[in-house]
């Protein structure tokens, strides 16, 4: 039987976990999950934990730890069988440590990118809210100016991405990932990936993860 592969990706605001994990989800054939998708679902629906989430993202803040792990540990309880590659979480040595608790990593990607160029790529990035398709106005703007390709929609500024909550979620992302990055680094699961361009770094995490991940993942295993 297949060994099952379950990874996480970190990095700061805009530093390209989103792009990044479509890619390696597409590639390998793991299963992404996102804990910011997670939310924004939640908030769609009008849910306690979306309603209440979204008080923080407004504010550039992280979501408190017992309302993500109420929102993912379940998610992760229906993937059993499959593997996976989260984006976003844990965020917090509180949420490793839950995370710990339930299931053993094989490996963490953690992206190190310029503050400068986090800045640029934020403040420049737009989004069909009804699909969630993400659209940056230098690296891949969409073919009608602020419409969506597929539905021809308006595309909008997430809340979070506006100047006054990305200074904060920017400053805040060092301060916390410290102590996860040396946690992970501990368990030498942790591969660090720095430069300014996702297109660069891509093919050192493609040909990093063609070594690591099994070529089929489907089967039970012994997580959660
Ligand atoms: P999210 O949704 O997880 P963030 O803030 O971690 O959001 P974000 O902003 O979505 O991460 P990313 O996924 O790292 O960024 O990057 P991306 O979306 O792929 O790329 C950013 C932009 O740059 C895009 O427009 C992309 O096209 C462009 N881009 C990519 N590569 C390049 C390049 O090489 N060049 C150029 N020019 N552009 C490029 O979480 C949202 C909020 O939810 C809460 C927090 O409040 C968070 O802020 N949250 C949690 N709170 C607590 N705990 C958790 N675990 C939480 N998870 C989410």
């Amino acid at each position: 039987m297949a060994k099952l592969f379950r990874a996480v990706i970190m990095g700061p605001p805009g530093s390209g976990k989103g792009t990044i994990s479509e890619r390696i989800a597409q590639r390998f054939g793991l299963t992404r999950l996102s804990s910011g998708d997670f939310i924004r679902e939640n908030i769609a629906a009008n849910t306690d934990a979306g309603v209440l989430a979204k008080t923080y993202i407004e504010r550039g803040l992280l979501v408190p730890d017992h309302v993500m792990t109420r929102l993912l540990l379940p998610r992760l309880e229906e993937m059993t069988r499959h593997s996976w590659l989260m984006d976003g979480f844990p965020r917090t040595l509180a949420q490793a440590e839950a995370l710990n608790s339930t299931c053993d990593l094989d490996l963490v990607i953690s992206l190190n990118i310029p503050y400068e160029t986090l800045k640029e790529r934020l403040s420049d990035r737009w989004i069909h809210p009804a699909s969630g398709r993400v659209y940056n106005m230098g690296f891949n703007p969409p073919h009608v100016q602020g419409r969506d390709d597929i539905s021809g929609e308006p595309l909008i500024q997430q809340d979070d991405d506006k100047p006054e909550a990305l200074v904060a979620r920017l400053r805040h992302y060092k301060d916390v990932a410290k102590p996860i990055i040396d946690l992970y680094k501990s368990k030498g699961i942790l591969h660090t990936f720095s430069g300014t361009e996702t297109d660069r770094i891509w093919p050192y995490i493609n040909s990093l993860l063609s070594t690591k991940i099994p070529s089929t993942s489907q089967t039970d295993t012994q997580c959660i």
